[in-house]
């Protein structure tokens, strides 16, 4: 509502605005000013220079964003393929930019030297085939490397050899959150349908099927180091996608289907958290962090937490009113624990058939008491929900 209305009041700022120029015009009617339509030459030496001051302003607010922006770009991938889709964007962006560079210049001062003299008539010729051959065969020659780096690089990312040791995990998209699913020692994830989700059973594994008998699921990804992860994506309602940008990695999940993803992590958290950028990163956020906490404590609330970096996996299709805030803590340990985190997680055939004892137990007259149905790896949800603050 407050939007609308700011729009309504500029519409109508800059309608009076015009309307006040109209005047303006009108007041200076028979003074000797020239009010001709057509351009004459100074008209054209001003939008001439213009040229050039434009020119002069796309050269320095692209420095300028460099220098302001330029360290925002994550560094240093913590996949091993992250090194080849760096060097890819890297060497798109050094093309893009000469190219750029070379035909901004040209095109404003073309603008600039050929601009409007009176009496002065442009050369008219129907066509140049050498110059037609220049600037079509180098674009095309740059473009065709371009296209099939960028192919050979994504056949390298995306091949996963059938029979190359890898683990098998499931990460579960929904309206507005993720579950990851282990496949278990078998390394076969159980079959899933959204019509079998009941309870515990968030993900709508199915319980009868001998593959399902050993799957785990949690709400915090944690992965070792150095093992190949592949990743089946699969989503309950709308449209996601799977980000996971320290790890150079993306995949769309959709409804009906299931997608894949694999890399192989090469730097656990702590390795991350002591990167020379990671700490510089971490320290600048938190800087605003302090600045941001001391308006809150001046105002009465409680401080920010400071932060503390962690791997995220970030939902990147905008899917609805909290897409922004659709996220799930990436922990990347050492193999032995990962093992032993890994360990004393309850699978979700077991916790359905607690949940089930339960309910029976609730129901029944006269019963010994159940164990209470514990969702698997609930403790997490606090944890994941603490990460939510990193965003703000
Ligand atoms: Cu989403």
């Amino acid at each position: 509502m407050t939007s609308l209305l700011v729009i309504i009041v500029l519409v109508l700022l800059s309608v009076a605005i015009w309307q006040m120029t109209k005047i303006f015009d009108l007041t200076q009617v028979g003074n000797s000013r020239n009010n001709s339509q057509v351009a004459n030459d100074n008209d054209n030496n001003i939008q001439g220079y213009l040229m050039f001051g434009f020119l002069a302003f796309l050269y320095i607010f692209t420095i300028y964003g460099l220098f302001k922006w330029g360290h925002l770009v994550l560094s240093n991938p913590a996949s091993e393929h992250g090194a080849d889709y760096d060097n890819l964007m890297w060497i798109t962006f050094a093309v893009i930019f000469f190219v750029q560079a070379i035909t901004q210049a040209l095109l404003h001062y073309f603008a600039f030297q050929y601009r409007g003299r009176k009496d002065q008539k442009a050369l008219y010729f129907a066509d140049n085939d050498k110059l037609e051959f220049i600037w079509t065969i180098i674009p095309v020659i740059v473009l065709a490397g371009l296209i099939l780096y960028g192919l050979y690089t994504w056949t390298n990312i995306m091949f996963v050899d059938e029979d190359e040791d890898v683990m098998v995990v499931e990460l579960y998209a929904k309206q507005f959150s993720w579950e990851a699913r282990y496949s278990g020692k078998d390394n076969v994830l159980g079959k899933a349908n959204v019509r079998l989700i009941e309870g515990v059973n968030t993900m709508g594994v199915d319980l009868a099927d001998p593959n399902a008998q050993d799957d785990i699921s949690t709400t915090e990804l944690h992965i070792p180091k150095g093992k190949k992860i592949l990743f089946k994506l699969r989503s309950q309602d709308v449209l996601h996608s799977a980000f996971m940008p320290h790890f150079r990695a993306q995949m769309n999940c959709v409804p009906g289907m299931v997608t894949q993803f694999a890399f192989k992590p090469i730097k656990t958290t702590d390795e991350m958290r002591q990167d020379d950028d990671m700490i510089e990163k971490v320290a600048t956020i938190n800087k605003i962090r302090a600045k941001k906490s001391a308006e809150l404590v001046a105002n009465g609330e409680a401080p920010l937490e400071p932060y503390t970096f962690d791997y995220l996996l970030l939902c990147n299709k905008i899917c609805g009113a909290s897409h922004y805030n659709m996220q799930m803590k990436i922990v990347v340990d050492n193999p032995q624990d990962f093992q032993s985190w890994l360990k004393d997680k309850i699978t979700i055939v077991k916790a359905a058939s607690d949940e089930k004892a339960a309910k029976a137990a609730e129901n029944a007259p006269v019963a010994t008491p159940a164990p209470a149905a514990k969702k698997p790896d609930s403790t997490v949800v606090a944890q994941v929900t603490a990460t939510t603050e990193v965003k703000k």
